[in-house]
């Protein structure tokens, strides 16, 4: 079982939440569910290869129309470090955190991505958020992603390129809490009632000096 760094061991025989099977050339059998209840996420490991992360980190780093994030915080809207482009078939803006966005046209690297993602969870998105960390410096605090225009309990993809980091989890109401380091090239599935229950977050560490690129697919209704 390649590349589990740290992670905890996964049953290479067990099925993810709704029942599909992995068994392309660069994807790890799929995990059990990493939450206790309230939800479903499964981390299926590395499902790229090392040359197509390399040469897509760089192109996407490169090309994109990165835009800093607008959070608001104690009413007051903020720019963050981290960046971030919208990719929809849809028009309409995406609003969350009080603000909203504005989509822009998919490219051929994230589509190309986007195919690799459907395959391996057996789901396919009309949106994705692009964050763009330029090192451990920079995170995303606790939040559920619950917007009303993304589908309920829809599936929600997570896939990382770049730097290493920790992902948390942390149970709305018992306050249990879930880490993973989140692998280059790695796929993390997040359905069922999650964002209901759970919030998550992208942990700051002084301990990571290089960029990461994460894409969260989704559904918007
Ligand atoms: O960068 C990550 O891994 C998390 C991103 C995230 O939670 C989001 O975009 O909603
Ligand atoms: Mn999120």
């Amino acid at each position: 079982m390649a590349g589990l760094n740290g992670n905890k061991k996964v049953d290479s025989n067990a099925k993810i939440g709704w029942n599909i099977y992995m068994d392309s050339n660069f994807s790890l059998f799929p995990s059990e569910n990493l939450l206790p209840f309230d939800g479903i996420a499964n981390y299926l490991g590395v499902v790229m290869s090392q040359e197509i992360l390399t040469q897509y980190l760089k192109i996407m780093t490169d090309s994109l129309p990165w835009q800093q994030d607008e959070v608001v915080i104690y009413g007051k809207k903020i720019l963050t470090q981290r960046k971030v482009v919208w990719f929809s078939d849809h028009q309409k803006p995406y609003g969350y955190s009080r603000t909203s966005k504005l989509p822009t046209f998919w490219t051929k690297e994230v589509i190309a991505l986007k195919e690799i993602v459907e395959k391996h969870s057996g789901v396919s998105f009309n949106s994705c958020l692009a964050n763009y960390y330029h090192s451990g410096e920079e995170g995303m605090s606790w939040h559920s992603d619950d917007e009303s225009s993304l589908v309920p309990q829809g599936c929600i993809a997570s896939l990382s390129l770049g730097a290493e980091r920790r992902f948390d989890f942390k149970h709305k109401k018992n306050r249990t809490k879930i880490s993973i380091n989140l692998e280059p090239g790695s796929l993390l599935l997040m359905s069922g009632e999650i964002q209901t229950h759970w919030l998550h977050a992208l942990p700051k560490t002084k301990k990571v000096k290089s960029p990461r690129i994460n894409l969260t697919f989704r559904n918007m209704v």
